[in-house]
């Protein structure tokens, strides 16, 4: 490496790590021990506006879609133009890089491609909700953009905190959320779309590796069972008369770990979310909500593990004397990624000498829906022991900024060619 590589590369992690320190501050959250920042709170304003500054000292445009997602280019609308970008919402015991560092180094990929005197046509998004931490609707901003929601599903979306609507919380924010579908046109004029993000397991940690070029991202099934037992006394109600709906939710857990472990092929499921009422102790639960999440590379894989937990917590429920019910959130499937997009990373890769590896992502990513219409391709960096969607999560702005030089390498190639 060159002493002008040398130091452009010195001066991209210095950027990438003070964006990152920026958006790590109070200004940014609202918790005081992770990051929470989701859509229409005035954390994630604040963090649009940090970025539109940024975005319109480099001489880019900043628009919003009708609900909210962040769009930023240095080229007319009509255009064509390649796809940068990622999140910058949070997971609600977020860390300061899940998403944010993938749009963070876009901006760093902006700043080099005018430092360099390249001027390649760019669009930056910075989706809204991708974690669902506002409506409890993963990729929600992503979805609508690709137009992979009804209109009836975006009705019956309402906020964790208060149970009023997506509309109601758009609308207060000052968007149109009813023109939705006019949000699909930032798509149209993308050539191509790479989103660079963090690993969030822990195999280019354990290779100590860091780039690793996604070949596809696993799909995903989100729902919940509502259980419904009988509320008794906790003392006076002998365990044969019970109709406990906590019991129905273990049961559940505990089977849902079998099964996504007899069906392989890299299959997870997890409870991450339940809730017992009335809630007391010294009452049994007679009602429960559990969420389920499962994810595979293989749908068929994903589906019967889905189908085979949900008729047994119904199972469960129904040998007690009680009754469960399921319902689905959302599923996406799993998504390879273009093998156009692909071969010029990995040739970008190449001419950068450092380590790499082609290998799946186990996370959802907006990616999944960009591909719905646009060739698309991930960049992941190493995340500290796997560790995310914990403020423990740690990366290394420095591999961002390799990250970056290989996405900006692999564009030129791809749009001399479109
Ligand atoms: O959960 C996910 O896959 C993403 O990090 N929201
Ligand atoms: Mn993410
Ligand atoms: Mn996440």
């Amino acid at each position: 490496m060159s002493d002008l590589q040398f130091d452009a590369r010195l001066r991209s992690t210095g950027r990438i790590a003070a964006d990152i320190d920026v958006l790590s501050g109070p200004r940014y959250t609202s918790a005081d021990h992770a990051i929470r920042r989701y859509a229409y709170v005035p954390e994630y304003g604040a963090t649009l506006d940090f970025l539109a500054t940024e975005f319109r000292a480099l001489g880019f445009t900043v628009e919003h879609d009708p609900v909210g997602t962040f769009v930023a280019r240095n080229r007319q609308s009509g255009t064509p133009v390649f796809g940068i970008g990622s999140h910058c919402d949070s997971n609600r015991n977020g860390g300061a890089y899940d998403g944010t560092l993938g749009v963070v180094t876009a901006l760093e990929i902006c700043r080099m491609n005018r430092e360099q005197g390249l001027d390649h046509p760019l669009q930056v998004i910075a989706f809204l909700e991708e974690e669902g931490s506002g409506f409890g609707q993963m990729l929600l901003g992503s979805r609508i953009m690709a137009g992979l929601i009804s209109d009836d599903e975006l009705a019956q979306i309402r906020a964790i905190d208060d149970e009023r609507t997506f509309f109601e919380h758009a609308r207060d924010a000052g968007y149109a959320p009813e023109d939705w579908r006019a949000s699909g046109r930032f798509l149209d004029d993308l050539v191509g779309w790479i989103e660079i993000h963090i690993e969030q397991g822990r195999v280019l940690h354990d290779a100590d590796e860091p780039i690793g070029l996604v070949t596809a991202i696993a799909g995903y099934e989100h729902g919940d069972v509502t259980i419904e037992g009988r509320a008794d006394h906790a003392g006076a109600t002998p365990m044969r008369m019970r109709v406990d709906a906590a019991l129905v939710a273990a049961e559940t857990t505990v089977e849902l770990e079998r099964l996504a472990i007899a069906a392989g092929r890299g299959t997870v499921g997890t409870v991450g979310e339940l809730t017992l009422e009335p809630g007391w102790i010294n009452v049994v639960p007679g009602g429960a909500r559990m969420s389920l999440d499962v994810r595979g590379t293989d749908d068929e894989a994903v589906a019967v593990v889905m189908r085979d937990i949900v008729a047994f917590a119904e199972r469960s429920a129904l040998g007690r004397g009680g009754q469960a019910v399921y319902r689905r959130r959302v599923h996406v499937p799993a998504t390879p990624m273009d093998t156009s997009i692909l071969d010029a990373l990995h040739a970008a890769a190449e001419r950068c000498g450092e380590p790499f590896r082609a290998m799946p992502s186990g996370a959802a990513h907006d990616t999944m829906c960009v591909a719905a219409h646009r060739p698309t391709g991930m960049v992941f960096v190493p995340c500290d022991e796997g560790i995310s969607h914990s403020p423990l999560e740690r990366a290394h702005p420095s591999d961002a900024a390799l990250a970056a030089e290989i996405t900006l390498d692999a564009i030129g190639a791809l749009i001399g060619r479109a």
